[in-house]
Formats: structure tokens, sequence, C-alpha cells
């Protein structure tokens, strides 16, 4: 009976929470972890641990020498920032709404999906690129969700040499995230913004550990051009 509990909310876990991604077979995560690899009972006991802490996004299930679990804040990964680790299989949290098939992961504490978006392009394009998937440039409003981005970001190794493109705009002096709002909480780097005549677009500058840079809106030359994140809200 026990084990009939089991295997039911282990398929409807498996069916509407979380997917699991065989590319990570073999791999174990060993950055921006919140829980140490531990031993536990059952894959559902580690997915249970992961829903209960709203900053987890994704865990590992290790199945030998013994089952053992670990949880993680990032939801986006490569096996890059992987090591080897035979029997290790990868789980991400999902939510019917945040179509991880389409590349967006959700972020549960706020709740919101983000998407990486890995070619280079202006801000404006960036905003219409996201525009065309349906959703809109990340709007950094919160501590939590600056931490939650420069985590993200910072465990990508393609992400530490870079600007990312984000939604803030200054229209009339005053800066607005997409979705309208002016901002209240703000986490610009030392000395910006700066230049606000020709930098009126938001930027996450990696040379500043992903706080804000005002930076210019268009142009050709590559320094123009940026990485972005897409942000999809709630329908
Ligand atoms: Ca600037």
């Amino acid at each position: 009976m026990i084990l009939l509990i089991s295997t039911t909310v282990s398929s409807a876990l498996e069916s509407s929470l979380f997917v699991r991604l065989p590319s990570f077979d073999g791999y174990l995560h060993t950055t921006y972890n919140l829980t140490s690899l531990s031993p536990v009972k059952s894959k559902v006991a580690c997915a249970l641990s992961c829903l209960k802490d709203p900053e987890c996004g994704s865990f590992f299930i290790v199945r030998k020498p013994q089952m053992m679990c670990q949880t993680h804040s990032i939801v986006f990964m490569t096996t890059n920032e992987a090591t080897p680790q035979s029997s290790a299989s990868y789980y991400q949290l999902t939510q019917a709404w945040c179509p991880y098939k389409d590349g967006y992961n959700l972020y549960r504490s706020a709740p919101v999906c983000y998407r990486y978006f890995q070619t280079n392009v202006t801000w404006t394009v960036a905003k219409q690129q996201c525009e065309v998937a349906r959703s809109h440039l990340v709007d950094v409003k919160t501590q939590a969700i600056s931490t939650h981005i420069t985590n993200y970001l910072r465990a990508s190794l393609v992400s530490r040499t870079l600007h990312v493109s984000a939604g803030g705009t200054l229209v009339n002096n005053t800066w607005y995230w997409s979705d309208g709002s002016p901002f209240t909480w703000v986490n610009w780097a030392s000395g910006e913004p700066n230049n606000m005549v020709d930098e009126k677009c938001m930027a996450l500058a990696w040379f500043y550990t992903f706080q804000w840079n005002n930076v210019p809106c268009n142009g050709t030359t590559p320094g123009m051009q940026r990485y972005y994140i897409c942000q999809l809200d709630i329908p």
C-alpha cells in the first residue's frame, strides 16, 4: 500500500511538477547548490525537500552506492559546469504555464519563468525578441530576484565576460521596468548610471558582478551587442 501511494505520488510529481532532463545523466553540479549531497530515502523525498524551499529549482538524485539528493537554486545549467558522477539524474521543477520545452526555467519565489538567450543583439532588438517569445526583458525588481539572476549568470561559463540586457529604460529622467513601474529598489554599480544622454537602457554588468550599468539602446559595435534574459509572467 505504501509502495502504491509512493508510486502514485511519484508519477503525479513527475508529470506536473518536475521534468527529468536526460542530458544531465552522469553529471552532478557542484556550484550554487542549496544543500550538500545527502542520503535520502527516495526520489519523492528529494523532490519534496526541493518543493519546501521556494528558492529550489532543481535537484539531482544519485543512486549508487546509496540514494543521495542535492538541491539547487539554479535552474539553468550546462554540463560544462558539472562534474562526472555516475548514476546521477537531474530533475527540473516546472509548471504548465512555464514552457520548459521552449527553454524557460521556473523561479518559484516570484513566480516567473526566465529564458536566457545567448545571442548578441542590441538592447532594442532584445526587447523585440522577448516580445516575439511572448515575454519581456527581465525586470530585476528585488534583491531576491537580483541574487537569483546573478547566481544564474555566474553559474554559466559563457556569461562571465558579458553584459546582459535587462528591462530598465530611462524616460524623462526616470527609470522604468518593462511593465511600466518605476524603479524602487536599485542595484546600480558604483558610478552608474552615467552618461544619461546616450545610455538610456539597462544591462547587468559582468565586471560589476552583474550590478547594473546603463548602456546605449542601439549601436553596431560589438560592445553594443549583448546576451539577454526574457521573463515570462503568469498568464
Ligand atoms: Ca553606464
